[in-house]
């Protein structure tokens, strides 16, 4: 039996253009003990309410390459995490420890960029370049991105040399194509949806997913997620908790998936 750790990751400052992730950790756990809704998810789980389902609180991170020891030895542990960023760049330490713990594994990221710029600005570990470091290092099996809407020419040619299967948001309706035949991995960025659904990140992408889009994607899966991590939330940008609490019920029915 394995248990389901939340663990966050107070860490933004290979953000590009606005700081603040670092303090979306303990905003989505504030709005997900609120009281303003019950504990169940949409498929008759209940996460909040089952022994398999710890809070790790957050690492404790003074830089960067301290992410990875940690998210490693919670796996050592047994654990499967839901991680909270910070910002995207902690993605690449994270699935770094799970491949080191599983092997190269599939991975579904939602988002509105690629990330997948061989270097930003200088830093090959800012959060636009996760997913290009998660390639070249082989730490993916598969990698299929959806919601894309920014890709540039470099980036194009980023996602056909490493062999990610791109669905840009244009292309929506090939969503229901893809299988998945075994656990995955989920990295899930918040400005994947519409900025009118998730106001809360620090880069507004309009045109995006709907949150009923993204719990579809969650809900019909074909395979179990092996962890995930929500990213991006910006609590500076956010209006009235919304994107806090989008990010709660996000932990919720991801973690009912994880349960099974
Ligand atoms: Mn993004």
């Amino acid at each position: 039996m394995f248990t389901i750790a939340l663990v966050g990751i107070p860490f933004d400052r290979k953000s590009s253009f606005l700081q603040g992730a670092a303090l979306a950790p303990a905003r989505i756990r504030a709005a997900l003990h609120n009281g303003a809704g019950n504990s169940w998810t949409e498929l008759g789980a209940n996460p909040l309410d089952d022994p398999r389902f710890i809070d790790q609180g957050d690492l404790s991170i003074a830089d960067y390459p301290e992410i990875y020891p940690q998210i490693a030895a919670l796996l050592a542990k047994g654990h499967r995490l839901i991680s909270l960023g910070g910002d995207h760049s902690v993605t690449f330490p994270v699935i770094q420890a799970y491949a080191k713990a599983f092997g190269p594994i599939d991975i579904l990221h939602v988002d509105a960029h690629g990330d997948l710029y061989h270097e930003f600005e200088g830093d090959p570990y800012s959060h636009a370049c996760p997913f290009a470091r998660i390639m070249e290092s082989g730490f993916a099996r598969r990698l299929v991105q959806v919601g894309i809407r920014t890709l540039t020419p470099h980036q194009r040619e980023q996602a056909a040399r490493f062999g990610v299967e791109t669905i840009e948001m244009k292309d929506m309706h090939r969503a229901a194509e893809v299988k998945f035949d075994r656990p995955l991995y989920l990295s899930l960025d918040l400005d994947g949806l519409d900025p009118a659904f998730a106001p809360g990140v620090s880069h507004h992408e309009p045109g995006g997913l709907s949150t009923r889009q993204v719990l579809e994607i969650i809900h019909r899966l074909d395979a179990p997620f092996l962890g995930a991590d929500i990213v991006e939330y910006n609590p500076h940008r956010d209006w009235a908790d919304m994107t806090a609490t989008l990010a709660a019920k996000l932990v919720k029915e991801i973690a009912g998936n994880m349960l099974g």
